[in-house]
């Protein structure tokens, strides 16, 4: 059985397809009115020309709102999580769970979050638990509270340690991985996933705040020479800051950016979407945990610092 926490765009696509493909899935949601909705309509991810591409009915689904872990996991060790909160979702997770965490069975856990920061906070806060960062360019496009648009795939790259493989490792690679794969997932295994982080980061901190602040799709930032230059600044702040760091970073990584915007032209970014739905964003993860590197080097990133401060100033409420 698989854990899926979050049931945002990424966690229904994964948990839908994952479904289908004859994985035992848990659903954990936020609301309890989103769980009783899955629960009743399935989960339908729509291919991005509004076909169904896949339709789990809810009596083959297991969802419940995540304040219910405690009452359900009291006496069972979970073993595989696959965390697609945002950000700003993981400390109430932590909450939820640490009280039933058991340590004699190791729990290991994707984190598919966007920016940086929450894998070392996770790590404090549970120390035992076996933890792959992950960074996904699978991109999804929430429609309703239980179904999805999968607008483009994309590629789920899984953080692999450099050391021996554990007994942990082994059963990862055998259940989750094959699930995945299974499930028409293009995931690999990465011994550089702190560089896949830095670079998903850069994307993110480069495309997410000028989509929300100008409200525009990403394929719109191509279309004028205003938007390509501001793009352009904030890439080579971000770089400016790694190489102070001594971050790796390559020459490709700008026509990357250019490519999914590209790729996934018709999306909104996940930020734009929150600013939509007057939710709190991740630009405190993403463009405030690129300033704050800038600020431990001894170097400016001006552009990230006001679009970090004009997007908090919207006074988005909290999760
Ligand atoms: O990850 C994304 C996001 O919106 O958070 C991108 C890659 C920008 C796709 O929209």
């Amino acid at each position: 059985m698989i854990d899926i926490i979050g049931a945002g765009s990424l966690g229904l696509l994964f948990a839908g397809r994952l479904a289908s493909s004859g994985t035992e899935v848990r659903l954990w949601t936020r609301t309890l009115e989103q769980a009783r909705m899955i629960a009743c309509e399935g989960i339908t991810v729509f291919d991005k020309k509004g076909r169904t591409a896949v339709h789990v009915p809810g009596d083959r689904l297991q969802v419940a709102p995540l304040a219910d872990w405690q009452r359900l996991n009291s006496h069972t060790a979970v073993q595989w999580i696959l965390l697609m909160t945002k950000q700003g979702g993981v400390d109430e997770v932590l909450k939820q769970i640490l009280p039933v965490a058991k340590t004699e069975r190791a729990t290991g856990i994707v984190c598919l979050q966007n920016g940086i920061g929450h894998i070392e906070r996770i790590r404090r806060a549970w120390p035992e638990a076996v933890l792959y960062p992950a960074v996904t360019t699978e991109g999804a496009k929430r429609q309703g509270a239980a179904s999805v648009v999968h607008a483009g795939a994309g590629i789920t790259e899984i953080g692999w340690p450099e050391e021996q493989e554990k007994a942990q490792d082994r059963n990862f690679k055998q259940y989750v991985l094959n699930r995945l794969l299974a499930a028409g997932f293009d995931v690999c295994l990465s011994k550089e996933i702190e560089n896949g982080m830095y670079r998903k980061l850069l994307i993110n901190a480069v495309i997410n705040p000028l989509t929300a602040i100008w409200r525009i799709r990403n394929g719109e930032l191509l279309s004028d020479p205003v938007r390509l230059h501001m793009m352009r600044k904030l890439y080579d702040e971000g770089i400016q800051v790694y190489e102070a760091h001594g971050i790796h970073w390559e020459s490709g990584w700008w026509d990357q950016i250019m490519n999914v915007c590209q790729a996934t032209a018709e999306n909104h970014s996940s930020m734009l979407a929150d600013v939509l739905a007057q939710s709190m964003t991740e630009v405190a993860s993403i463009n405030g945990q690129l300033v704050q590197m800038a600020e431990l080097a001894g170097v400016t990133a001006p552009t990230h610092e006001v679009l970090w401060q004009l997007i908090e100033g919207m006074r988005l409420k909290e999760e």
